[in-house]
């Protein structure tokens, strides 16, 4: 850790600003060229903090750069993870406010309900798929409040990891039904398709996400509690999204979801 609380607080008030605002900032690290990934998970949690006490609630936990060639890309070794909150949670079929957001982009992922707590170190894959409730498609709205996407890793969980909203509904199954590494997904962009995918991009096993996820949380002292909503990664590169378009992505088994920008 390199930052002091003041700090800390001040940076995450400048991230809420350029949400609120919709106002780009400019990353963390031009400032604070050692930031490390314990201020910026701090930063995030003052968000979080800040998020509660305006009266939001936490929908989920979501995490992100899941997809192997994306984190060769990006040299690093380990996703990133973070929060949803209610605000940012749209209907199936519904129009999702572009004006909300900066620079909107989308990304199909598999999302997984659990059932137990979870709680690292030396959370495995095993524990995890004993945990998991049901499994559901999901589209993540993810907008970074940093300028023309500069951003690096640590800059990005300080920002919540991008996120910024979130569509889930679909078909859902049991995880007996359905086999998560080979399920298929296709993304269409106004009646195109622009990606198409299959859970096995995000760490050859959707609920790998979560064992790290549930490793990570321990490393901070916290742990996934049971009846959690996961978002596990992105299958697809993100979608940049404006007004007017509109999203729907075929999922194997899970059903369909859609989206427009209004
Ligand atoms: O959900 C994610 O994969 C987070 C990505 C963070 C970086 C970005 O905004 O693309
Ligand atoms: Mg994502």
């Amino acid at each position: 850790m390199t930052l002091d609380e003041a700090t800390v607080e001040a940076l995450a008030a400048r991230l809420l600003a350029a949400e609120r605002e919709r106002k780009p900032i400019t990353k963390i690290t031009d400032e604070h060229p050692h930031l490390d990934y314990d201020d910026a998970y701090a930063i995030q949690n003052r968000i979080r903090a800040h998020k509660l006490a305006a009266g939001e609630t936490i929908a989920g936990l979501k995490a992100g750069l899941t997809s192997k060639a994306k984190m060769k890309q990006m040299n690093v070794a380990e996703p990133v993870f973070g929060f949803m909150t209610d605000r940012g949670a749209w209907p199936d079929g519904g129009a999702i406010e572009r004006d909300r957001y900066i620079a909107p982009r989308i990304e199909a992922e598999i999302a997984l309900v659990t059932k137990r707590d979870l709680a690292g170190p030396g959370c495995h894959l095993a524990e995890v798929l004993a945990a998991i409730d049901f499994v559901l498609p999901a589209v993540e709205v993810l907008d970074s409040r940093y300028e023309n996407f500069r951003f690096d890793m640590v800059s990005v969980v300080a920002d919540n990891t991008s996120a910024a909203g979130f569509v889930t509904g679909g078909r859902p199954r049991r995880l007996r039904e359905v086999d998560l590494p080979t399920l298929g997904l296709v993304v269409e962009k106004n009646g195109q398709v622009v990606e198409v995918g299959a859970g096995a991009a995000v760490l050859g096993h959707p609920a790998e996400s979560i064992v790290m996820l549930a490793n990570n949380l321990a490393r901070r002292g916290e742990h996934i509690p049971a009846g959690s909503f996961i978002m596990t990664g992105g299958i697809t590169a993100a979608v940049a999204v404006d007004r007017g378009d509109a999203i729907t992505v075929r999922f194997q088994d899970l059903g369909n979801l859609s989206l427009r920008f209004a």
